[in-house]
């Protein structure tokens, strides 16, 4: 039986002293078949407890598990607006076999004050 809800924290001293310089977090989540539901991407780039980046992904599969479609938002600053979007379609014929295809679409292409390294 696998966990259905997975969370991966991880913490970076990138010069050593001991205090923790960045920090990310994600969190995924597994359908009975094992397929990823969602998926959300945090991360603190100075380590001062702010999230600085999240973004998130999103699937849906049909009853065979093979996957429908997928949805990446992006927030770039953290501030709770998407600033970028991408879907993805998956088409299929008989069986498995997977025909088409992608679409994109973008919500804004970047916010003015995003990442700050
Ligand atoms: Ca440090
Ligand atoms: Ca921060
Ligand atoms: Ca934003």
């Amino acid at each position: 039986m696998k966990t259905p809800t997975q969370i991966i924290t991880t913490n970076t001293d990138d010069d050593g002293d001991g205090s923790i310089d960045s920090r990310s977090s994600d969190t995924y989540t597994y359908d009975q078949r094992d397929n990823l539901l969602t998926g959300v991407f945090e991360n603190d780039n100075d380590g001062d407890g702010i999230i600085d980046f999240r973004s998130s992904q999103t699937n849906t599969y049909n009853q065979k598990g093979n996957q429908l479609t997928g949805v990446v938002e992006n927030d770039y600053d953290a501030d709770g607006t998407i600033d970028y979007r991408q879907e993805t379609l998956y088409e299929y014929l008989k069986g498995s076999e997977y025909v088409i295809g992608v679409s994109t679409e973008e919500v804004e292409v970047f916010a003015d004050n995003s990442i700050d390294f």
